[in-house]
């Protein structure tokens, strides 16, 4: 059956290396046969800020809003604004998605950090029975792909930066595994900035081989839930 690949994709410029990346993913993926959808957040202008305007109609407590709860009850009742919904429809289709993004202060630029405030919301993403093994996505798979501006080694766990997994856990566990994904291995492109040219060619021929087998990949492993009470 014909797999359907979402990118999440955040940077600002189409002459960047995180394009290029994304760009060897699309035709990767196309090339499969697979259905490829692309969220290119910056083009889209898409918003960062989760407020109460992602809720159409009446809020259930204007008096003290609490965006978990009003997008839960938009959610349900078809009440949540577009862009979030058309965000929402790419995530349900999708077998495979990647994050694609320049490293920002050890995290994600702020406007893929907004897609997931926003996008993920309770009900849709997650509920209390549904997080983890149990999450609503288990039968999907996730990874995150990016580039640094720091080299490898000072993202070892005796570098300067510490170990590059210890930033990651929040994205990884926190976001993507809560969730239900399957957390495919990091894609990490370091310091292609200051790389030569060949060597950024090389990075990416690598990408594009693991491409081919992205989708077929065995996922990181992580604690059981049931290991834990609920
Ligand atoms: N590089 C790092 O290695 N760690 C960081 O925490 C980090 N934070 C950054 C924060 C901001 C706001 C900016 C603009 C850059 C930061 N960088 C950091 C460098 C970028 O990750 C790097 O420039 C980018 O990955 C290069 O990819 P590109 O050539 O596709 O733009």
């Amino acid at each position: 059956m014909e797999k359907t690949v979402l990118i999440v994709y955040a940077h600002q410029s189409p002459k960047s290396f995180n394009c290029a990346v994304k760009d060897a993913a699309v035709k990767a993926f196309a090339d499969q046969g697979c259905k490829v959808l692309v969220s290119d957040l910056y083009a889209m202008n898409f918003r960062a800020v989760a407020t109460a305007d992602d809720v159409k109609g009446k809020l259930k407590t204007p008096e003290h809003f609490r965006y978990n709860e009003e997008t839960a009850l938009a959610w349900k009742e078809g009440r949540l604004s577009d862009d979030i919904v058309e965000e929402q429809r790419k995530v349900q289709q999708a077998d495979l998605v990647i994050f694609q993004f320049p490293l920002y202060w050890f995290n994600v630029p702020a406007i893929m950090k907004g897609w997931i405030d926003r996008v993920l919301t309770q009900g849709f993403a997650y509920s209390l029975q549904n997080l983890y093994d149990n999450g609503f996505f288990k039968n999907k798979k996730a990874i995150l792909s990016f580039t640094t501006g720091g080299m490898e080694s000072m993202y070892l766990p005796d570098g300067l930066n510490g170990d590059i997994n210890v930033a990651l856990w929040p994205l990884q566990s926190g976001v993507l595994r809560f969730c239900g994904f399957q957390v495919l291995a990091p894609q990490i492109f370091w310091s292609p900035a200051h790389a030569p040219n060949e060597a950024r060619v090389a990075l990416l021929e690598a990408w594009k081989a693991r491409l081919g087998g992205l989708l077929d990949e065995k996922p990181l492993s992580f604690a059981p839930t049931e290991l834990f009470d609920l």
